[in-house]
């Protein structure tokens, strides 16, 4: 599903994870979800996200601009953000509605139940969900360095409850996002919240920013032109043994799904590809997203796709400025004799 954290290891190099752990320490003091605390069952039916979340009022994605990841069809995103609202994910608590782990403490490398619920205004776990692709709920997994990253699915208990068997591969401090639809809210949300894994923590650094991916015998090349604040067409490619992909299958309704996460706060961003995908459809070897990075900065990009039966994850790291700076495939470059494809390791 994704490499092993173990693997991103042979990446190590001392500088380099000498300054991304310093970056590191910056971005975890200035989260908001520091500040912010899951309240207990009962203690928020009044519904007032802004006072909940820790954050100012008006900030907490009510403007309806956030929640708007999901619907079929067009090209869309959760993370489409005016000037002053925050990005989805960076809140445990948002519009009435809060994510809540039944544990925040797990051990490295055994299955575990990840289990929590999403109380809803009346301080009650909710049970009614609008489907957005497929599920009613998705479940992101990543440690906070950006490494580990999981995209799956729990089941839901009548009560609510939501569990998954879930193997942490290594300490540290992880991020569980939430992306659904409350059926009652009528808009998509995401929530995030962080848990512990014991053991010895040793933070990876991102992958260098390089427009080709490797993994299990494909690479996936991405082009685009990414310009903060904007919405900027992405083309992810993908090819195995030289030859491009065409018979990409749908995956939970598209060729594609897209997570990115902000380096530093890790804010999130779920895009999928503006054309839509069904059963018994082909396609690639492209796949194209419009996505909107709310702010300039280095962002980690995760690309699930399917192929033969099997979903992987192309993991990339973009860095986005305010005048666009072009992301271009090696095999564009001028003179460029072949692809030359480099993503871990
Ligand atoms: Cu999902």
């Amino acid at each position: 599903m994704t490499r092993a954290v173990a693997i991103r290891l042979g990446a190590f190099a001392g500088a380099v994870a000498l300054a991304f752990a310093g970056a590191f320490a910056i971005g975890s003091a200035v989260d908001p979800i520091a500040a912010a605390n899951p309240a207990p069952s009962g203690e928020h039916a009044d519904g007032d996200a802004g006072g909940m979340s820790g954050m100012p009022e008006g900030k907490t994605g009510e403007t309806g601009e956030t929640g708007e990841g999901h619907e079929a069809g067009g090209a869309h995103e959760s993370g489409h953000s005016a000037s002053d609202t925050q990005p989805p994910g960076l809140a445990v608590s948002q519009s009435g509605y809060t994510l809540a782990p039944k544990s925040t403490f797990f051990q490295p490398g055994k299955p575990q139940q990840l289990a929590f619920t999403i109380q809803g205004p009346d301080g009650k776990p909710v049970t009614q969900y609008t489907a957005t692709h497929e599920k009613d709920l998705h479940l992101i997994v990543v440690r906070r360095d950006l490494s580990g990253f999981h995209h799956v699915h729990p089941t839901r208990a009548a009560d609510g409850t939501w569990s998954i068997p879930f193997t942490f591969t290594a300490g540290g401090q992880w991020r569980i996002f939430t992306d659904f639809q409350p059926t009652a809210l009528g808009k998509t949300i995401t929530l995030g919240a962080d848990v512990n894994v014991s053991g010895l923590y040793i933070p990876v650094p991102l992958n260098e920013p390089a427009s080709v991916y490797s993994v299990d015998g494909y690479a996936i090349t991405l082009a685009g032109t990414p310009v903060a604040g904007k919405e900027s067409e992405l083309t992810f490619s993908v090819s195995k043994a030289g030859k491009p992909v065409t018979d990409l299958q749908p995956y939970l309704g598209a060729f594609g799904h897209l997570v990115s996460l902000r380096g530093g706060d890790l804010a999130y961003l779920h895009t999928h590809p503006s054309k839509e995908a069904k059963a018994g459809m082909t396609g690639g070897p492209g796949i194209i997203f419009g996505t909107t990075f709310p702010t300039a900065g280095t962002y980690s990009l995760f690309l699930d796709f399917q192929h033969a039966g099997k979903v992987r994850t192309a993991e990339f790291t973009v860095n986005v400025g305010t005048d666009g700076t072009a992301i271009v495939p090696p095999s564009e470059l001028p003179g460029a004799a072949e692809e030359s494809p480099h993503g871990h390791g």
